[in-house]
């Protein structure tokens, strides 16, 4: 791994807030400060609990993989799909939650007017080139009032943004490296997907998207 603290890929204007939504905010190159320990902690995670392929509640195989960590993770098992303290593949607590995570998810929630965001629950997804998440509703966490936190790392993705029926028309958002996203209040329940991922190579991470969402789920 490279030990630029900025891939020439990356450098980019300073932080910029675009809002997509009445409560919805794109909050460019926010997580590029912290990178350094964010892919420290990203590792260690994953050390932990390894990415897996998972099925959805439709019973296809997701083609993004996933891990989770903090008090509460996303677990599929015969019994159906939901929040839970246990990684079923080690049988174990999911890892804490890293510092850095819940630090640069507190100060993005804020920037985008939600203040004290209190994640217990972060899913960890990797798209490799033609990975794609067709259009959903986040809607398993307990309250939907509280906003969540996304956090996009290695090659870029064009997100969909839709409405509240699953055929509402979508905006098509580019996601780059470093790029945090912040969705609440009225726009929380909005549909929304990530278009299969284009080939490319990022310098930090390789052939992926990485992307970090912290949640209250509990
Ligand atoms: C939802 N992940 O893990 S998060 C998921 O990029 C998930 O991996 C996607 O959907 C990903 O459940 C998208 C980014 C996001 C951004 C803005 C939204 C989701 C949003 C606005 C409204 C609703
Ligand atoms: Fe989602």
């Amino acid at each position: 791994m490279s030990l630029d603290l900025f891939a020439e890929q990356d450098l980019q204007q300073p932080a910029r807030v675009e809002r997509i939504g009445d409560q919805a905010y794109v909050l460019r190159g926010f997580a590029l400060p912290a990178l350094t320990q964010l892919l420290a902690a990203l590792d260690g995670v994953l050390r932990q609990s390894p990415l897996r392929q998972m099925q959805t509640p439709g019973g296809f195989t997701m083609s993004a993989r996933l891990s989770s960590c903090g008090d509460l993770g996303w677990a599929s098992d015969r019994d159906g799909y939901r929040y839970s303290p246990v990684d079923p593949l080690s049988a174990q607590p999911w890892p804490a939650l890293p510092a850095a995570f819940l630090t640069l998810a507190r100060t993005a929630a804020e920037a985008a007017g939600f203040n004290g965001f209190v994640p217990d629950a972060c899913l960890i997804n990797s798209y490799a080139p033609g990975a794609k998440m067709s259009l959903h509703q986040d809607k398993n966490e307990r309250s939907f009032t509280a906003p969540i936190v996304s956090i996009s790392l290695g090659l870029p993705a064009t997100f969909q943004f839709g409405g509240f029926q699953r055929s509402a028309p979508t905006q098509r958002i580019s996601l780059f490296h470093g790029d945090i996203v912040v969705w609440g209040g009225v726009d929380r329940l909005r549909y929304h997907g990530v278009l299969p991922i284009k080939p490319g190579h990022h310098s930090l991470l390789g052939e992926q998207r990485i992307n970090i969402t912290l949640r209250q789920a509990g």
